[in-house]
């Protein structure tokens, strides 16, 4: 097999999405050589290769087409894409690295709307998005651009606000800050490059989105099986959390009893079950699903 057969994934070398982003690939089945210069591992069994990088660089490499796919930050995505013509895709959001990309002010600031951030300078390390959100409110204010520690800049009396992430908001409190607008809602999520990946690699990128999918929804859905009448069948449907998948089966020699396997997505509590049993049901059981491919 030729090496450029072989899919390729960004993942942040180290950081607060490496770990997570391991974790999915894993749990996709996949596992690594760690090559000796560390930044590339080469697949085990799959043919899938990983490039361990910064997660700034991980739109870049995705638009260049040098990576099929790439796990990143919602924020890093979107910031890459107000400044390219052709964009990496977003594709699934992963459900790990939330956080959101926040316009603070200081505390002291009496903020009532977004018309009081006209004039003023707002350090930021995502100028792309800040600029369009201001643009869109018609806000005419000064974008500085900060590779780092933007928390600090009103302190230092380089900005007058921020705007950055914020996760539990400690570190807004610890600098004396206050959110007021919310520029992106952020997630990690899988990327991939605005090209189209056919042949050998496509087969292969939508063999790993079904496990992604399996993988990131698996783990909240249950498995329920039960015994009833059929007549009952109806009533038990409808108290089953909505978009369940179900099959109901015959039972052997008994006309009028069916087996019912539901993939449920939702809340299936104690409660829930007594009601199903009130229902008709018999022989509940609720499984945990591992794996699952549609
Ligand atoms: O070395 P490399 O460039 O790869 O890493 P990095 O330092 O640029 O990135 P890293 O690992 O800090 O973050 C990677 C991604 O994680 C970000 O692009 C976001 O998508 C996501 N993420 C989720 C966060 C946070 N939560 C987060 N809280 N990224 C940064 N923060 C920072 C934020 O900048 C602020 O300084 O944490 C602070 C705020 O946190 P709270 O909890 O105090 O509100
Ligand atoms: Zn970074």
């Amino acid at each position: 097999m030729k090496a450029r057969d072989r899919l390729r994934i960004a993942v942040q070398k180290s950081g607060r999405l490496s770990e997570p982003a391991f974790k999915l690939l894993e749990r996709c089945g996949l596992s690594f050589e760690r090559g000796s210069d560390r930044l590339f591992c080469f697949g085990d069994g799959e043919p899938v290769d990983l490039l361990l990088v910064r997660d700034d660089d991980i739109p870049a490499l995705l638009a260049q087409g040098v990576c099929d796919l790439g796990i990143v930050g919602r924020n890093k995505l979107a910031e890459y894409a107000c400044a390219v013509d052709a964009p990496p895709r977003e594709l699934r959001a992963l459900g790990f690295g939330g956080c959101r990309l926040s316009i603070a002010v200081p505390r002291e600031m009496q903020y009532r709307n977004v018309r009081q951030l006209a004039g003023l300078r707002i350090a930021t390390s995502h100028p792309g998005l800040l600029a369009c959100w201001l643009r869109d409110r018609e806000i005419s204010a000064e974008v500085v651009t900060l590779g780092g520690s933007v928390e600090i800049a009103p302190r230092l009396g380089t900005a007058d606000a921020i705007c950055d992430l914020v996760q539990s908001g400690a570190t807004l409190a610890a600098n004396r800050l206050r959110e007021v607008e919310t520029v992106l809602e952020s997630t990690a999520v899988l990327a991939s490059s605005p090209f189209a990946t056919d042949g050998a690699r496509g087969e292969l990128l939508a063999l790993l989105m079904a496990r992604v999918d399996s993988a990131t929804h698996a783990h909240v859905a249950r498995l329920l099986m039960l015994r009833s009448a059929r007549d009952s069948l109806d009533s038990i449907l409808s108290l089953l959390p909505s978009a369940s998948r179900t099959s109901v089966l015959d039972v052997a020699g008994q006309p009028g009893q069916v087996m019912l396997q539901a993939w449920c997505a939702g809340e299936l509590g104690w409660r829930k079950l007594e009601e199903i049993k009130r229902a008709g049901a018999r022989e509940l059981f609720v499984l945990p699903v591992e794996k699952a491919l549609a």
